[in-house]
């Protein structure tokens, strides 16, 4: 049966980005919305929203927003409260809504319900972004017409009633937690590796949360050498991916000289192509075409679009995909090679760009990394500061965490001091990468806003 908003009652729970497109879209709708939130007070929440938003506030909910302890009369003749996922579903306020008898969903489980289109979806510790934003420039190339939305940005609410063939969500741990009915062409979990534990408790609980973008999934895109990556049903079709050889699926073959990107063992195009630095990348890649080739088989595509998704064609639009910014990119080259992956902000990042970055640099690699750990465990950073690295200049709360995990670590009292030391004891063909490994917002407004100082301070040292 088809799921009818207006039939509804909710309550839109946290008014970042996400519950305001829950209340556009449910008032748009004609549904009975109220919402709460659990800043302290309206007004400011209503500050922080653009004016078009507080304009529609106003309209229609009189800027009523709750946020005050909630009562249990709060919840009466609601069915559904749609959670943000900023928001813990232990919060006190989703228990009383649950023992008022209300539905707890996400804003994925919603646009679940009320879409038609095909759908890939996007997960995993780290590449999210880049594969989300790779699918989608792949499938415009070929002529598909694909947003990129979710966590990526853009509510998936937003998509709907757009003329998009088909929709690539990227999907966070706590989007995912709150979502049960999301049906995927294809789905993947990119890599899974620490982050976030002190909202979900454990890896474990984590691990969870990410596996249910297989629930109802038609095909699978998996890694072939990733840890808790596959789907634990052998229901769901696997194409796999890799970077050794593969008679089946993506695979890597040739002299280390002229590499080839494979699929079932026929080469599609020369990793010299792939302009993005690391292996990681190679990885997000291939994901990548998997998701594309998936929608192929996919049964809800509109048979009227002639839609023929070949990898051979996305394959060739590759090279003119550029990475988001702050993303293992290099920021500037005068002999030293400068690299900003300022959205390294967990230790299984920095560990796939020290991974990707060694073996196609001529000389030392010098880290600077640092700032708010997030109880991350800097240690497990330690064999590969030792195998890869020459120097780490440390930045941020949790700087002397570096000391323990590699001796040859200087701190730094700013990122401005750590390029100087860096770029005096580098020499040509070294490359000065920063990988904080750590989140930013002891130092910074946001890893952006890192990323822009570094490039400021290297570009006052290269001109000095
Ligand atoms: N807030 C409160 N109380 C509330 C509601 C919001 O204090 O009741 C404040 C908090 O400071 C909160 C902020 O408002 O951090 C934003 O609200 P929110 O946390 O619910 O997030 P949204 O603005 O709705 O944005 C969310 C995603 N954010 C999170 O999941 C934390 C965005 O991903 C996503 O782009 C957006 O929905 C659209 O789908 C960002 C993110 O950091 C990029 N995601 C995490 C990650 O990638 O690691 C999961
Ligand atoms: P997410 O959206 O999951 O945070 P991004 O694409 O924004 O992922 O990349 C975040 C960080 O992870 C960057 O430092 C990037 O270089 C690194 N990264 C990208 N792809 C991978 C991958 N496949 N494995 C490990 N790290 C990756």
């Amino acid at each position: 049966m088809t799921y009818n908003v207006r039939e509804h009652s909710y309550v839109v729970g946290g008014l970042g980005i996400t519950g305001q497109a829950c209340v556009r879209f449910l008032l748009q709708q004609g549904a009975s919305v109220k919402a709460f939130d659990t800043r302290p007070t309206a007004s400011s929440i209503m500050a922080s929203m653009p004016e078009a938003m507080q304009k529609i506030m106003q309209a229609s909910m009189k800027g009523n927003i709750e946020t005050a302890p909630l009562s249990a009369a709060f919840f009466d003749n609601v069915d559904t409260l749609v959670l943000s996922p900023g928001l813990s579903p232990d919060i006190e306020q989703v228990k009383l809504a649950k023992q008022c008898g209300v539905e707890v969903i996400g804003d994925i489980e919603l646009f679940a319900r009320l879409n038609t289109k095909p759908v890939l979806g996007i997960t995993g510790s780290n590449g999210k972004t880049t594969v989300t934003l790779l699918t989608t420039h792949l499938l415009n190339s070929l002529g598909v017409k694909a947003i990129a939305a979710g966590n990526v940005g853009l509510p998936a609410l937003d998509t709907l009633g757009t003329d998009a063939d088909v929709i690539v969500l990227e999907l966070s741990s706590f989007q995912l937690e709150t979502t049960s009915s999301l049906s995927l062409c294809a789905a993947t979990i990119l890599n899974l590796s620490d982050d976030h534990l002190d909202r979900h408790g454990s890896f474990e609980h984590y691990g969870l949360a990410k596996h249910r973008i297989f629930d109802n999934a038609s095909q699978a895109i998996v890694w072939r050498d990733g840890h808790h990556v596959a789907p634990r049903s052998s229901s769901v079709p696997q194409l796999q991916y890799g970077l050794g050889e593969a008679q089946e699926g993506f695979g890597v073959s040739g002299s280390s000289k002229e590499q080839q990107l494979t699929f079932n063992e026929k080469p599609l195009c020369s990793l010299s192509s792939i302009h993005l630095a690391g292996t990681h990348n190679v990885l997000n890649v291939m994901a990548s075409l998997g998701l594309c080739h998936a929608l192929n088989k996919s049964h809800a595509l509109n048979k009227s679009h002639a839609l023929d998704v070949s990898i051979e064609t996305a394959a060739k639009h590759i090279g003119s995909f550029t990475s988001a910014p702050h993303r293992c990119i290099e920021i500037a080259n005068n002999g030293v090679r400068f690299i900003d992956d300022s959205k390294a902000t967990n230790v299984g990042a920095t560990i796939a760009a020290l991974e990707g970055l060694a073996p196609v640099t001529q000389g030392k690699l010098i880290l600077i990394a640092g700032g708010d750990a997030k109880g991350g465990d800097i240690n497990a950073l330690s064999p590969y500061l030792n195998q890869f690295v020459s120097h780490v200049f440390a930045i941020g709360k949790d700087a002397a965490l570096f000391t323990t995990a590699f001796t040859n670590t200087v701190i730094c009292s700013s990122l401005n001091e750590a390029v100087q030391r860096a770029y005096k004891v580098a020499k040509s063909g070294d490359v000065v990468l920063l990988s904080p490994a750590c989140a930013s917002i002891d130092m910074f407004n946001n890893y952006m806003h890192r990323g822009d100082v570094f490039k400021q301070a290297v570009e006052e040292v290269i001109a000095a």
